[in-house]
C-alpha cells in the first residue's frame, strides 16, 4: 500500500487538555449522578431502558473512551469521502497543533449515549467545520439536512454498552431537529448547572447556565 494511502489519520478534532477533560469529567459525572436520583427520570425510566429495571446506575450505564475531543473530520485513515480534500485544507495544516478555546453549551443523555454540545464560534466554523458534516448524517437524522452547520459538534463522554460513538453526533442532532420544530422540551428542574428539559424516547438536555469554556488542541489521532 503506498504511503499516502495509509498518511491520513483515523479523524481530526479538538482535543481537550488534559486538566480540562478531568474537569469535564467531573461535571459529566456530577450529572449523571444527580439525573438518576430525579423523581422525573424515575418516572421516565421505562422510556430510557427497555429492561425491567427499578433502577439504574447512570456512571455505570456509560462506558468513557480514551480521550476526551470534538471529531470534526472522520477520515478512518483516507477511506471516508472528502478525507483527503479536508487533509488538504490550507487552514487544517496552517492550524494543525493550535489551541483553541471550545465552548459547551449543554449536556445531553439518551438510552444510547451521554456528550457535551460544542458550540462552535464563527471562526472554528468557517477554518475547520467540514460543509458536509450535517448532510452526512441524513441518512441517520433526516433533520439535519434543515439544522445550521456545527449542529453536529459533540464530545462523547460515553456510549452505553455496544453502542458506536458516532451514536452521539445523531442523538445530539435529533433533539436539535425537535427544537427547531418547535420542541421546547418538557421543562423538568432547574438544576445548580442550569435547566433540564426532556424530550421523550428517554432523551434529557441540560442547557448549561453558564457555558463551560475548555482549552483544546487541534490534532489527529492516528489510533
Ligand atoms: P464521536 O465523534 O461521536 O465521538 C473515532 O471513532 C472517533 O471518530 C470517535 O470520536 C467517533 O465518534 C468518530 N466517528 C466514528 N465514525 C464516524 C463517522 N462515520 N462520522 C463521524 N465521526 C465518526
Amino acid at each position: 500500500v503506498p504511503f499516502e494511502e495509509t498518511s491520513l489519520p483515523l479523524f481530526f478534532g479538538w482535543f481537550l487538555l488534559p486538566g480540562v477533560q478531568d474537569k469535564v469529567r467531573c461535571t459529566s459525572m456530577d450529572f449523571l449522578k444527580t439525573l438518576d436520583t430525579l423523581e422525573a427520570f424515575k418516572k421516565h425510566l421505562p422510556d430510557f431502558t427497555v429492561e425491567a429495571e427499578k433502577e439504574v446506575d447512570l456512571e455505570q450505564y456509560f462506558q468513557a473512551n480514551g480521550a476526551l475531543h470534538c471529531t470534526t473530520k472522520f477520515c478512518d485513515y483516507g477511506k471516508a469521502e472528502g478525507a483527503k480534500e479536508y487533509a488538504d485544507k490550507p487552514a487544517v495544516k496552517e492550524l494543525y497543533g493550535s489551541a483553541f478555546e471550545l465552548s459547551l453549551s449543554a449536556l445531553f443523555v439518551t438510552p444510547r449515549t451521554v456528550g457535551a454540545r460544542v458550540s462552535l464560534s464563527e471562526d472554528q466554523l468557517i477554518t475547520l467545520w467540514p460543509a458536509d458534516a450535517e448532510k452526512e448524517a441524513v441518512p441517520v437524522v433526516p433533520a439535519a439536512a434543515t439544522l445550521p452547520a456545527g449542529s453536529r459538534a459533540h464530545i462523547t463522554l460515553g456510549c452505553a454498552e455496544g453502542v458506536e460513538p458516532q451514536q452521539t453526533g445523531f442523538d445530539l442532532l435529533e433533539i436539535l431537529a425537535l427544537q427547531q420544530e418547535g420542541q421546547e422540551g418538557e421543562l423538568v428542574e432547574e438544576m445548580e448547572l442550569g435547566s433540564l428539559a426532556y424530550y421523550g424516547k428517554g432523551r434529557w438536555l441540560l442547557s448549561l447556565r453558564e457555558p463551560v469554556s475548555a482549552q483544546a488542541c487541534f490534532s489527529s489521532l492516528y489510533g
